[in-house]
């Protein structure tokens, strides 16, 4: 856990209360960031730019005051039909047109440049994104498993995400990671990412999909690749049955209420139209990077599901306090 701390936003971001959604910390204040070698030349074409708008805004700036001066000494109304003038316009035309073919090329050097990893990606990801959250597959056959809005990955490694959607267009980005590209229904997108240094960053939908929209947040978690490999194999891993009155009592619950739409791996709970659950307890945050994931605050979503993230695609889900109970116990399970 401890390159969570790396981070001043992820430290900023660990709120135990649900009354601070996470969501309310500028979720993409590292725009101005870049941790990968698909997001170092966005960044640089990004200055340039600023850089270049900024240069022409001076001289012009210059340029009026200049003329208005000069007028005010001996004004010459006729002065851009005169030759004198004329070849001032031509002048300034041939340096915007160079300007602007400059940046078009530079542009296209670094669309180029981004366009494919260095080398063979180390990992391919699937990510389907959905009214509002985001599914991961990894691995096929008996490598595959799924989790959704988290999104683990070896440091220092290319890894080519797979980009479909379920329902809308959406778009991922992950600012210090890449250029964002849209997820289209019935179409697969392609986008490569890779971090320089271990660490969470921050991702987000940006193309309106609907009420929840800016409640559609992900995270992708860096990691040494020892470590990496680690966290495949527990997700990987599957559950022991449960054990204790309660955790039984609660499997059932679940069963009943929850299994409609979510999976558990191993348990008869086999829903595909929501994250699947299966090692929930291992994750960050829950609901797209609406909340923090504790305890409290995953009851607190299961039964105010309409208040927390209003128009979800889940109902609240009303408990006795002994059901509540026996739920947060299975749901305690879930690691
Ligand atoms: C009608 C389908 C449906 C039912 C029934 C349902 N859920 Fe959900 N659930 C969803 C959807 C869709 C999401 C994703 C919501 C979002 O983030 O926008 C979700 C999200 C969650 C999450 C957050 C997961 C994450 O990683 O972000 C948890 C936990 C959860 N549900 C638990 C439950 C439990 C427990 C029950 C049963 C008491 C239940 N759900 C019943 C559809 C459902
Ligand atoms: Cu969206």
């Amino acid at each position: 856990m401890e390159f969570y701390a790396s981070r001043a936003w992820a430290q900023a971001a660990i709120l135990e209360r649900r009354d601070a959604l996470v969501s309310g910390h500028a979720p993409l204040a590292y725009f101005l960031h870049s941790g990968g070698p698909a997001a170092h030349p966005v960044l640089r074409l990004n200055w340039v730019l600023t850089a270049v708008c900024c240069l022409v805004c001076l001289i012009i700036a210059a340029m009026l005051i200049v003329a208005i001066f000069r007028r005010r000494k001996h004004a010459e109304p006729r002065a851009l039909e005169s030759q004198d003038g004329l070849r001032f316009v031509y002048f300034g035309s041939a340096v915007s047109t160079l300007a602007l073919l400059g940046i078009a090329v530079y542009m296209l050097v670094v669309l180029a440049e981004v366009a494919d990893p260095p080398h063979e990606p180390a990992l391919t990801v699937t990510v389907t994104a959905y009214d509002w959250w985001w599914k991961i597959d990894y691995g096929d056959g008996a490598d595959h498993f799924t989790t959704a809005n988290e999104l683990h990955i070896p440091v220092g490694l290319p890894v080519l995400i797979q980009l479909k959607s379920a329902d809308v267009i959406h778009a991922f980005w992950v600012p210090e990671l890449s250029g964002k590209t849209q997820a289209i229904p019935g179409v697969e997108n392609r986008q490569w990412i890779q971090a320089d240094h271990p660490g969470i960053f921050r991702g987000q939908c940006t193309q309106y999909c609907g009420v929840q929209h800016a409640h559609m947040a992900l995270e992708v978690h860096a990691q040494p690749r020892a470590d990496f490999e680690r966290w495949v194999v527990a997700q990987k891993t599957s559950l022991p049955t449960p054990a204790t009155v309660q955790t039984v009592r609660g499997a059932k619950l679940f069963e009943e209420r929850c299994a409609g739409c979510h999976m558990v791996r191993g348990s008869r709970a086999a829903g595909v139209q929501a994250p699947d659950l299966t090692h929930v307890q291992s994750r960050r945050l829950i609901a797209a990077g609406t909340l923090v994931n504790t305890p409290q605050n995953l009851m607190d979503w299961i039964e105010n599901v309409q208040e927390i993230k209003p128009g979800a695609l889940m109902p609240d889900m009303k408990f006795s306090p002994a059901d509540a109970g026996d739920m947060s116990a299975y749901l305690a399970t879930l690691r």
